[in-house]
C-alpha cells in the first residue's frame, strides 16, 4: 500500500488570500489568523497575495481569477455574512459556498472556504480569534495541507 500524505510546510508554496470588505470588524480578525498561520508555517511573505472584494458574493469570481493565473498553489477565500431578518442572506451564503466549491473543482487549485455563515454578529466574534478560535488560521492551515497534498498526489509514483 501507498501511503500518500502533504505536510503541513508552507515553504515554497504561493498563497493568495481573498477577503471582503463586508463585515471588516469580523473579516479583518479573520486575515490577521490566516496570514500569521502562512508566515509560522514558513510561506515566504513574498509568496503572499492579498487581494479584497467588495463582499462573499464578489469571492467566487475573484478565487477564479486568481486561479486561472496559475501562480497560485492555494486560495483562501474568507468572508463573513450574517443572518438578518431577510433572505439575502441565503443567496449571499449559498452562491459564496456553491462558486468557491465549483472554483476549486474546476481550476484543480485548492480553494479553502474560510467564510463565516451565522445567525448572529455574536457568533461571528466567537469564530474571529475568541472563544471558538479564529477560522481565517484554520483556512490557512487547510490550504497549505491541501497544496501539498495535491503535489504529493500528483508526484507520487
Ligand atoms: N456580503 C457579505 O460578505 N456578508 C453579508 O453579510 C452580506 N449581507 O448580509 O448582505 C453581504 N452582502 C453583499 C454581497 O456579498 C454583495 O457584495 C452584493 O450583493 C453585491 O453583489
Amino acid at each position: 500500500m501507498k501511503r500518500i500524505e502533504g505536510s503541513g510546510s508552507g515553504a515554497s508554496l504561493r498563497i493568495c488570500v481573498i477577503d471582503t470588505q463586508w463585515n471588516d470588524f469580523i473579516v479583518g480578525r479573520l486575515t490577521e489568523g490566516a496570514l500569521a498561520t502562512l508566515h509560522r508555517s514558513g510561506v515566504d511573505d513574498g509568496n503572499i497575495a492579498h487581494v479584497t472584494v467588495p463582499g462573499a458574493f464578489e469571492l467566487p469570481l475573484a478565487c477564479k481569477t486568481a486561479a486561472e493565473t496559475g501562480r497560485y498553489d492555494a486560495i483562501v477565500a474568507l468572508g463573513c455574512v450574517i443572518r438578518g431578518a431577510t433572505t439575502h442572506y441565503d443567496f449571499v451564503a449559498g452562491e459564496a459556498a456553491k462558486g468557491i466549491a465549483k472554483v476549486g473543482l474546476d481550476t484543480g487549485v485548492p480553494v479553502v472556504f474560510g467564510v463565516l455563515t451565522t445567525e448572529t454578529i455574536e457568533q461571528a466574534i466567537e469564530r474571529a480569534g475568541t472563544k471558538l478560535g479564529n477560522k481565517g488560521a484554520e483556512a490557512a492551515a487547510c490550504a497549505v495541507e491541501t497544496a501539498n497534498t495535491l503535489k504529493a498526489i500528483k508526484e507520487a509514483e
